[in-house]
């Protein structure tokens, strides 16, 4: 702590911290000085150019914008002469006529302060203002309301780096424009909204006019239901209704929140959500190669109570349990869910049903990473927060496309850049992120050679940590011969990277004080997804770039709640915290704790499940919070497998395609309508706060979960989340000192964490690995190509994933009005050329064909896509791109090969 500032403040003697300008100051005394221009908030840089918070500093001429000025000792500062509110109020005026779209104080800061000085009107004449603009769906500008104070174009370039937003014209003629003076619409803004929050006058707000507070609002302290970042977010409740979502100070965004968080919440008040409990009609038939759009999806089902559902539901499993047994169910949990219903999922499949037949879309995720990582270092999480970027010297992102799934951690590494760290993207296609650095675009699939050619120059360069690896690493001398052959130069052709820039990427990597990894689905979903990880881990582990700030090994993780999902059991191998379900110990420990006999055999995979319910083996099958008709690859086999199970239950929030082929349809809650925890990509234990209640008959997932499991014979008895979350916390020692008293103080916390009054462990092993030796493991990872690569009769090579504005199989979405204007139909990006070759221009609608199926769209114009490749993101249903998808599995971690398969496009 540096020593306080003394300076006389109004006449008393008063300190100021080191650093703090007199606006600070000033606040911390009690005294709100008016600003326009300045928000006191982590990121913003005080420009002090709307001159509303000027003061008078004796001795000194000129007035003092106390936004900017820091203190100094002995300064003698004044805000309550008259020269200083004569100046003050005067700017406030001339602003008020020069902007008369402020018209509302509860939106507008100068009207706010107008009133708060007593300025009914200005005495200045109004200049004439150019139109609002209302061409983009999330955000309108109202230019009659805009004071050009610029705090819009430090949130879009300092706190988000989406550089969309600045000034063009000088003096009285300077307006904001967006990108080139284009419409908002037509800029590259991606709608973060980060503008609409910093905007003090309301001249860039959102679309929806329901936004302007109103006496009877209620603020609710929450999460997003989205991405792995977890990013914090207060939501304002009206009517029953959510109006508005505002980022909060959350250690992994910082107010800062992206366009699905900020504006994606209206799907939970959507017409078409499920309101009543369903029952498949008598006769309706199962159709999977013919599954009826949305709005026709209701006629093959009809409306029952709650009682005669949830019997039917708990009926049609104790037949097949009585009939062929546990393993004929299965159960598909979810990561949108919190992690007591995720717990709780686990434990109805184990104990009720009595299998280990659980699992979800981790599966389809990260699982390849999740078996090498408990291979290589024996935890599955990340080893450092994203933020840890924001101390690295160099970032390694492979696979991964921040910008569009992980927008706020995208921000992030921006900053880091800017900052001066170097960051190295590996991708086959291009992203808007490599403005802030270095793009390598190396061909689908031949990851372990890229990776086994850096490995192979840190070694033979000697660029090694040896005192780590000597300390902490076992299995290098394997390694060495393993990668012996992997010479940059024999590597250049296969990977498509020169020799000379894999040395110069490698020496980078080893040679730097601080290296950190981030990598995503481009390298988990591939029959080489585990050799793919175990790669990256050995790049880390050789030269010690792990357990140290601004090193490690993070995979960023994807659903809101995959992380916790996975860490409460929701896989088929392990009980919760990992624990191995073929460990009789373990299993007594659990079944003590249950009261129950666990069947020592882990359950199928997501992928195996659907094989085997078109082998006719799983018979009856519990889906909640999942879409796997959209979201399995080969989806017509996926279809196909679901269709002809005795039994299908499933627990949405929608009528989904899934859905659609159930035989009973649970009408459940979303994230906003339930109380939980969450744990995001960074281990973060956060809490998700009820804000609305569920619509019509719809109920809490919780309270279905509970109510089949006592159906099915479980004497359960849990009051609410809270006691499920302190029966968790009694089996899993990574939680162990996060009570739920805890979170609802600090509504974060990270794990691992097992003292109740120490802060949990962000950063882990800088001193050892929670093996049984304590060390890691290096494992080799030899060239397996893709499965199916493309041939004269499937030329292209099909790469499939996501775009900004939709989740996943677009369940979420699609029903989100704003998100889904922004992008409405299903495209195929290709490569301008290829389009030509074609013979085809963009906009024009094509037939994409693989050897599992067919589906119709219109093509898109990329040129971040590379001319061999076409690119289909899953989340449009008229178009699914599972339908195309390859099966084939990873045999390590079971995922399937969703980033390569072969297919041919055809004009239409
Ligand atoms: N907007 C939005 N955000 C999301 C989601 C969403 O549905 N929508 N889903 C969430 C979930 S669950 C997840 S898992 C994450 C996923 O987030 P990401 O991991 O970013 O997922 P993808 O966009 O599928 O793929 C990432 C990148 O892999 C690249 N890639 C393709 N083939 C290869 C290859 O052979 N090697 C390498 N190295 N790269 C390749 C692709 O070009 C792409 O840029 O996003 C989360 N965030
Ligand atoms: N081709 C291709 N396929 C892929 C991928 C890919 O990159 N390419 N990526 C894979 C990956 S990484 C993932 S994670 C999976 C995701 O696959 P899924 O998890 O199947 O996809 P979502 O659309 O997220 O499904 C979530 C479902 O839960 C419902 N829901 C949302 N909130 C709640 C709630 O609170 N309660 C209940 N009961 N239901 C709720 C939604 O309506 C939706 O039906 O997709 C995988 N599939
Ligand atoms: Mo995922």
């Amino acid at each position: 702590m540096t020593n306080p500032i003394a300076f006389t403040l109004n006449g008393q003697a008063v300190t100021a911290e080191s650093g703090e300008t007199i606006w600070q100051a000033a606040k911390r005394h009690g005294i709100d000085i008016e600003h326009l221009c300045y928000k006191p908030r982590q990121g913003y840089r005080a420009d002090g150019n709307c001159r509303a918070c000027l003061v008078e500093v004796k001795g000194e001429r000129t007035l003092a914008a106390s936004c900017r000025r820091p203190v100094q000792s002995g300064m003698d500062i004044r805000t309550d002469t008259p020269r200083a509110q004569t100046a003050r109020r005067m700017v406030v005026e001339m602003l008020l006529a020069d902007h008369p779209g402020n018209t509302d104080a509860t939106i507008s800061d100068v009207r706010a302060w107008a009133d708060h000085m007593g300025l009914a009107e200005s005495r200045f004449a109004s200049p004439t203002q150019a139109d609002a603009d209302q061409s983009h769906p999330a955000i309108h500008f109202k230019p009659s309301a805009c004071i050009t104070c610029g705090l819009c174009i430090r949130a879009c370039r300092d706190v988000q780096s989406n550089d969309v937003i600045g000034f063009s014209g000088r003096g009285a003629h300077t307006r904001i424009v967006f990108d080139q003076g284009d419409d908002l619409g037509n800029s590259t803004c991606v709608a973060c909204g980060e503008c609409v929050e910093a905007c003090p006058t309301g001249a860039l707000r959102p679309a929806h006019e329901a936004f302007a507070p109103q006496t009877g609002d209620q603020k609710i302290a929450s999460t997003c239901p989205f991405c792995g970042v977890g990013c914090q977010i207060e939501y304002t409740e009206r009517k029953g209704k959510i109006v508005l979502a505002e980022g909060l100070d959350g250690p992994s965004n910082h107010h800062r929140l992206c366009v699905k968080g900020r504006f994606g919440f209206s799907y939970t008040h959507n017409v078409a959500r499920l309101t009543k409990p369903l029952i498949r009609k008598g006769g309706a038939a199962k159709t999977p190669a013919d599954i009826p759009p949305p709005d026709k999806r209701l006629d093959a089902f009809r409306e029952a109570t709650w009682d005669e559902a949830l019997a039917l539901a708990a009926d049609g499993f104790k037949t097949i349990r009585a009939r062929d047994g546990g393993a004929a169910l299965s159960g598909f949990g979810s990561a949108k869910g919190s992690n007591e219903e995720a717990y709780l999922f686990q434990k109805l499949i184990r104990t009720a049903f009595g299998s280990n037949n659980v699992d979800h879309c981790t599966r389809l995720c990260h699982a390849s990473s999740v078996a090498a990582l408990l291979e290589g270092v024996g935890s599955a999480a990340v080893t450092a927060p994203f933020m840890a970027a924001e101390e690295a010297d160099v970032i390694i992102l492979i696979g991964s496309r921040p910008e569009w799934n992980h927008p706020v951690a995208a921000a992030c590494f921006k900053t880091a850049a800017k900052r001066g760290a170097k960051l190295i993207i590996f991708d086959p296609r291009g992203q808007g992120l490599a403005r802030y650095g270095q793009q390598l675009n190396f061909k689908s699939g031949t990851d372990v050679a890229l990776i086994n050619a850096l490995l192979h120059t840190i070694i033979f360069e000697g660029l090694t940590d040896q005192n780590f690896i000597a300390k902490f690493v076992d299995g290098y001398d394997e390694l060495v011969k393993a990668v012996k052959d992997y010479t940059p130069e024999r590597m250049a052709d296969l990977t498509g990277i020169d020799a000379s820039i894999l040395r110069q990427v490698a020496r980078q990597y080893a040679t730097a004080k601080r290296s950190i990894i981030f990598w995503g689905m481009g390298v988990s979903q591939h029959v080489h997804g585990t050799d793919n990880a175990r790669a990256l881990i050995a790049l880390a582990l050789i030269t010690g770039h792990i357990g140290r700030p601004g090193t490690g090994l993070h995979p960023l993780r994807g659903q809101n709640n995959v992380q916790g999902a996975s860490d409460v059991g929701l896989i088929p191998m392990f009980l919760p915290d990992y624990a191995s379900i073929k460990d009789d110990a373990v299993r007594a420990r659990f079944e003590a704790a249950w009261g129950t006999k666990l069947s020592p055999i882990p359950g199928l995979t997501v992928v195996e499940t659907m094989d085997a319910a078109n082998a006719g083996v799983i018979k009856g099958m519990y889906v909640m919070g999942e879409n796997p008709a959209m979201s399995d690859p080969d989806a017509n086999h996926a279809r196909a497998g679901l269709a002809k199970l005795e039994h299908l239950v499933v627990q949405d929030i929608f009528l989904t395609e899934t859905a659609w082929l159930a035989d009973v349809i649970l009408p459940a809650s979303t994230f906003y309508e339930k109380t939980g925890t969450y744990t995001n990509t960074n281990r973060q234990v956060q809490m998700g706060r009820k804000v609305v209640h569920p619509p019509g008959d719809a109920r809490q997932d919780f309270d279905l979960i509970c109510n089949l499991a006592e159906r099915l014979g479980c004497a359960w008895n849990y009051a609410g989340p809270e006691e499920v979350y302190a029966e968790m916390r009694t089996l899993m020692p990574s939680i162990s000192g996060i009570s739920w008293d805890r979170l609802q103080r600090d509504n974060s916390v990270v794990y691992p964490c097992t003292d109740e009054h120490l802060p949990g462990q962000d950063i882990l092993f800088g001193d050892g690995f929670p093996t049984a030796s304590g060390r890691a493991r290096l494992v080799p990872a030899d060239l397996t190509p893709p499965d199916e690569m493309p041939d004269e009769a499937y030329p292209f090579l099909l790469t499939t994933g996501r775009v900004l504005e939709h989740w996943h199989t677009g369940a979420m979405t699609r029903p989100a009005d704003v998100l889904n204007a922004i992008e409405p139909h299903p495209t195929v990006s290709l490569h301008p050329k290829a389009i030509g070759k074609l013979g085809v221009s963009a906009g024009a609608h094509v037939k994409v064909e693989s050897r599992r199926g067919e589906v119709e769209l219109m093509v898109r114009a990329d040129r971040d896509v590379p001319e061999g490749l076409a690119f289909i993101p899953f989340c449009f249903h008229e178009a699914a791109a599972n339908l195309l998808t390859n099966p084939k599995l990873d045999p390590y971690g079971k995922i399937p090969e969703f980033k390569v398969c072969a297919v041919k496009v055809t004009a239409l």
